[in-house]
């Protein structure tokens, strides 16, 4: 099972937004593998975005990260790399396909919403940043909801 890194941004989780942006990658069958919220320290955003440390939206970006809490995810499943980035939608919401997380509920590229990682070894990396192996599980994301209302 491939397992990704995502992110529901201080903006996601301010509005409300988790449970249903959550909704968007379970029915798409992806487990929850490892689940935290957390306030990011600007040395947190340094050393997550450390590709983008000397960019010149850098001050921007720390500021934002750091502006609330935010929810961060290891998620599993077939393609999970893939399949969160396409669930997600273009970086730039303007560019981003109707129907996509970014699409329906950013507005600005700073304020994007939500995070996840571009490739299989960025997406180790970035687990590994987050969570120690204890505070992860696996388990079978269902097909159906047989047996709950
Ligand atoms: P992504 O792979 O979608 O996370 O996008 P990038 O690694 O290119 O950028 C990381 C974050 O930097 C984005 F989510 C938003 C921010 N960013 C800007 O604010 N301006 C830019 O021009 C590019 C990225």
């Amino acid at each position: 099972m491939e397992m990704t890194f995502a992110m529901i941004k201080p903006n996601g989780v301010k509005a409300g937004l988790s449970g249903r942006i959550l909704e968007r990658y379970e029915t798409a069958r992806l487990s929850i593998c490892g689940i935290k919220i957390k306030h990011m320290t600007k040395t947190d955003v340094e050393g997550f975005y450390a590709e983008h440390k000397e960019k010149s939206f850098f001050p921007e970006l720390a500021g934002f990260m750091t502006s609330g809490p935010t929810i961060i995810l290891a998620l599993g499943g077939e393609n999970a790399v893939a399949k969160v980035r396409a669930l997600n939608g273009a970086t730039n919401p303007a560019k981003a396909d109707p129907g996509t997380i970014r699409h329906d509920f950013a507005a600005t590229i700073t304020e994007n919403v939500v995070h996840a990682s571009d490739s299989p070894e960025s997406a180790a990396r970035e687990v590994a940043f987050w969570f120690g192996q204890e505070e992860l599980v696996s388990y079978q994301a269902p097909e159906s909801r047989t047996g709950l209302r």
